[in-house]
């Protein structure tokens, strides 16, 4: 019997690799197929989920952007330590005094302008350049009726000290229509050396070029032209008059 159902699963194996027959039916021991022909590759899978995040790159470099403008100003420090004691006060009557002092040269200096100011209103011309004022009547003289003029209104007779005076000058002589006006400054004790009237040297000078000249041997006292330029000139020739006070 066993022998006749080998025979029989034999068999039934043959008809099955020839013709579409199958022996699950049957209770004969089932024997591996011939292996399939390998399917096509399955389509891509889904994407994947986001990766960790990587780790910090390196610091950057440094930016080109303008400099901003300078922060607010920080707030004030601790106030500083009690200074020393000072030095005793003055007595009240030390404070009177001090104040009767200060007083009395207030008024002399309000005193002194005051009287230069009243004298340069009696003239016919005035002029201020810097705290003197150069004055004049329209008198015309010699050096010593100039020298007398001025002497007795208080005054002395013009010498300018500066660029600036010197064109003061020249503007007080344009309103006196003068050629020449006669200035302080004199070479008589010895001859090319001028000085001031109170012989001191002259601290600024404006002479005409090729002058002081002491043309003709005779001329020892000074002259400023209209244009501003000095001359020596004789002391006799007889010019416009202007004092300064
Ligand atoms: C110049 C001046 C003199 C004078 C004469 C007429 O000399 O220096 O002071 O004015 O002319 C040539
Ligand atoms: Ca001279
Ligand atoms: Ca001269």
């Amino acid at each position: 019997m066993a022998l006749l159902k080998h025979q029989l699963c034999a068999v039934l194996l043959m008809m099955e690799s020839g013709l579409i027959l199958s022996a699950s039916e049957s209770s004969c021991p089932s024997y591996a197929g011939v292996p399939g022909i390998p399917g096509n590759n399955g389509s891509p899978g889904r994407d994947g989920r986001d990766g960790f995040p990587g780790p910090k790159g390196e610091k950057g470099d440094l930016g080109i952007g303008a400099q901003g403008p300078p922060g607010k100003i920080g707030p004030p420090g601790a106030p500083g330590h009690k200074g020393d004691r000072g030095s005793p006060g003055l007595s009240g009557t030390d404070v009177q005094n001090a104040l009767v002092t200060q007083l009395r040269s207030d008024v002399k200096h309000l005193t002194d302008r005051l009287t230069v100011i009243d004298k340069v209103l009696g003239f016919r011309m005035f002029k201020k350049v810097g705290q003197k004022y150069y004055v004049s009547d329209g008198l015309v003289g010699n050096f010593e009726t100039a020298q007398k003029f001025c002497s007795d209104a208080g005054a002395k007779i013009v010498l300018p000290r500066s660029e600036d005076e010197n064109k003061v000058l020249i503007s007080l002589q344009e309103a006196l229509e003068s050629t020449y006006v006669h200035v302080g400054a004199t070479d008589a004790k010895k001859e090319g050396h001028f000085v001031d009237l109170s012989d001191q040297p002259l601290t600024f000078t404006n002479w005409k070029e090729k002058e002081p000249n002491d043309y003709n041997g005779a001329e020892d006292c000074t002259a400023v032209y209209k244009t501003g330029v000095w001359n020596d000139i004789n002391c006799n020739s007889k010019w416009h008059v202007v004092c300064e006070l």
